[in-house]
């Protein structure tokens, strides 16, 4: 699939830092080395209802990862997938008597859109489970030679049992997985099972639901966890920098894409960091398509809600915390850019030199973006209460506004 045009990221003056992130793994920040190519991969949306404020939070805070490292001279290699054949989006086609590939290309056609006009920078491999589908099918076939899958009733599971390093992502106990597996996809009550955790790698065709040729694996479709596995393996192999998205995905979706790629390699980890941004809620629940309590980036921007202040809605809230959407923190945005911009479009102002720092250290400080916004708003208050005579300094904190917090001033 193609992904979004990107916007320009401009190169700042002086010298980027190393990113120090929380890794769901250890549960303690670790300082990332990535070689001069930095690895990313963020889970993408499954598209039936894009895009919620919960998802531009989640993709917001991954942008500023690959900010972070373009500002150290590093190229980012990204990639992000579309989950554009699974259960829901086939049960909401059904219920809006639609067909579920168009449904699919709509909803992704507008996540672009969003994303674009968010200043998200694009991976450079979007691909589609459906698209992965020929990748997919001997990557399964593989784990059941190895006895690392098996047959039920014309299925393919994964045996969590294969990887030695099962659970070393979400570090939960049995009754937690157990509980979380029943709620986000799993069938902990399915008979016939080896270990109510093993995920399903490929399910057999079901009456009037789409499949695809599976080799010896029979007709049907893939499987969560190995959709992502696949194409991560593909574009990044293993050992890669970063594996991103929300902290519902901890478990099963990471704990399980983690332990199908070790099976199949044999190396450890597949990941160097299991980074997770927190849940963005409305009226006390988590934000969700299930429940239907969104928020939507597109439906602000037909209220003509400018994209720069959604952007800052979402930085005022550190990645990791779980907060709420209400009017006022989109209030509380748009007042904010409208004092940056005025601070940045006199002619000079007080020096930015210190300010580019602050954001810097902020950033690279677990992507701490309040600190980072905090920093500008002491530069515009200053500018505001008592100017400044530097003629560059301007241009300075509107460049890096925009390439290190992705907002355009
Ligand atoms: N297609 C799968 C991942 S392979 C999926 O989870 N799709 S999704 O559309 O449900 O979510 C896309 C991303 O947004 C995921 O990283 C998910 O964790 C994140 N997300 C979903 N709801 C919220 C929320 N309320 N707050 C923050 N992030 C959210
Ligand atoms: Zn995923």
């Amino acid at each position: 699939m193609h992904a979004w045009p990107a916007s320009e990221v401009p190169a700042l003056p002086g010298q980027g830092r190393d990113l120090r992130i929380h890794d769901t793994a250890t549960g303690g920040l670790v300082t990332l080395d990535p070689g001069p190519v930095a690895r990313l991969y963020v889970c993408g949306i499954t598209p039936y209802d894009a895009t919620h404020m919960g998802h531009a939070a989640t993709y917001n805070a991954f942008d500023l990862v690959q900010r972070v490292w373009l500002d150290t001279k590093r190229q980012v290699h990204y990639v992000q997938n579309v989950t554009d054949v699974d259960d829901p989006l086939l049960e909401r086609a059904v219920r809006d008597g639609v067909d579920w590939t168009a449904l699919a290309e709509q909803e992704t056609a507008l996540f672009r859109e969003d994303m674009t006009a968010l200043r998200m920078l694009p991976p450079q491999h979007y691909v589609g489970a459906v698209e992965a589908i020929p990748g997919i099918v001997p990557l399964v076939e593989r784990l059941r030679d190895a006895g690392a899958a098996y047959e039920l009733e014309g299925d393919t599971y994964f045996s969590v049992e294969a990887d030695p390093h099962f659970g070393s992502v979400s570090n939960l106990d049995a009754a937690a997985m157990r509980l979380l597996s029943a709620e986000r996809g799993g069938d902990p009550g399915r008979p016939g099972k080896k270990n109510p955790l093993d995920p399903m790698l490929w399910m057999a065709a079901r009456e009037g639901e789409p499949s695809w040729d599976g080799a010896s694996l029979g007709r049907g479709r893939p499987g969560w966890h190995i959709e992502c596995v696949a194409i991560a393996l593909d574009h990044l192999g293993m050992g890669f920098d970063v594996q991103g998205g929300g902290s519902d995905l901890a478990f099963p979706h990471h704990e399980m894409g983690a332990s199908h790629a070790q099976a199949l390699t044999g190396e450890f980890p597949m990941a160097k960091a299991y980074v997770h941004a927190g849940m963005v809620g409305l009226d006390g629940e988590k934000m969700s398509k299930s429940k239907g309590n969104l928020v939507f980036v597109s439906q602000l921007r037909r209220e003509g809600v400018d994209p720069a202040a959604i952007r800052l809605a979402l930085l005022a809230h550190h990645y990791r915390s779980d907060w709420e959407w209400t009017d006022q923190v989109l209030r509380d945005a748009l007042a904010r850019l409208e004092r940056w911009r005025a601070a940045v479009s006199r002619p000079d102002g007080p020096s930015a030199e210190a300010l580019v720092e602050q954001i810097r250290e902020a950033l690279a400080n677990d992507l701490d973006s309040p600190a980072a916004l905090d920093a500008v708003d002491s530069w515009a208050a200053l500018q505001q209460e008592t100017g400044g005579t530097d003629p560059g300094a301007p241009g300075v904190v509107s460049r890096t506004a925009d390439a290190l917090l992705g907002v355009a001033l």
